[in-house]
């Protein structure tokens, strides 16, 4: 996948050279840059923001340097996928499946974090993780010209997404979560991909408790189901932990579930 960010503050996004996106990056899985916005301004200060029109508080990012950063990445087509030197055969295996003719056709998704966007959630990131490019580009200030938007819209998939109902300063963090989320979920960047099927949000419900060794600890035991070796049992007590859980802590999401994925056996308590 390749991911394209553009913000005024590049060093924000250092982390994506962490952990497991980062050594997503190495292993040539994912092709992300990041983009300063104002290295497409022609003035002394560089200035990337103005007064809104209309009248109000704070400033608006301008126009101008964001339709030159974005043409610039829509047309500086698919980045080399593979590292200099031998390209690893993990690196071969995405390739392949990102360049069918299909998907090359595809505009790239331009997300744009607001708080007046619509909430991300685990089946955006799971959509996200299909697509062969995505552009991220962070606000600052009050906001970017609409008509930015709106131009956009001819070689993007525009997305306005929001993290949730708060205000943050900018779009960085938004995009450091967004990528985290949809980055994890692509073919070999988490080693055990089993990991991807039993957690929470991927079935709509909230995780179970977990617990290691050892079995007692500070006089608290682990729960006598988990030590039983029943698969049965074990599986059943999740699944009502993960009800019960979910019941209590977001009841939102009980609403939303799917009849057809309630098991006989299931009853929120
Ligand atoms: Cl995506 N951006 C900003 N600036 N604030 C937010 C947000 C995004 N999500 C919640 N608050």
């Amino acid at each position: 996948m390749r991911i394209d960010v553009v913000s005024i503050f590049p060093e924000y996004l250092a982390a994506l050279d962490l952990s497991l996106i980062g050594k997503a990056r190495r292993d040539g899985l994912i092709d992300l840059a990041v983009h300063d916005l104002r290295d497409y301004t022609y003035d002394r200060h560089r200035t990337v923001d103005d007064t809104p029109y209309g009248g109000g508080a704070g400033m608006v990012m301008k126009a101008q340097p964001w339709s030159e950063v974005l043409e610039r990445i829509d047309e500086s087509g698919p980045l080399a996928t593979r590292p200099v030197g031998d390209a690893p055969a993990a690196a071969a295996t995405v390739d392949d499946a990102s360049s069918t003719e299909a998907e090359a056709a595809e505009r790239p998704v331009l997300i744009v974090p607001s708080p007046a966007g619509a909430v991300f959630n685990q089946a955006m990131a799971y959509d996200l993780a299909e697509h062969r490019h995505l552009v991220f580009a962070c606000g600052r200030y009050e906001g970017i010209d609409e008509r930015v938007i709106e131009w956009a819209e001819d070689r993007f998939d525009v997305r306005p997404v929001s993290l949730g109902d708060y205000v943050l300063n900018g779009g960085e963090v938004a995009v450091l979560a967004m990528v985290e989320a949809v980055g994890r979920l692509l073919p070999g960047v988490v080693g055990n991909p089993d990991s991807l099927v039993e957690e929470s949000h991927s079935d709509g419900l909230l995780e179970y408790p977990v617990y290691t060794k050892p079995a007692q600890w500070q006089e608290r035991d682990v729960p006598e189901v988990l030590l039983s070796g029943n698969h049965a049992r074990i599986a059943r007590w999740r699944r009502d932990q993960q009800l019960r859980r979910t019941a209590d802590r977001r009841p939102d999401l009980i609403l939303e579930l799917d009849p057809e994925s309630l098991d006989k056996a299931d009853r929120v308590l």
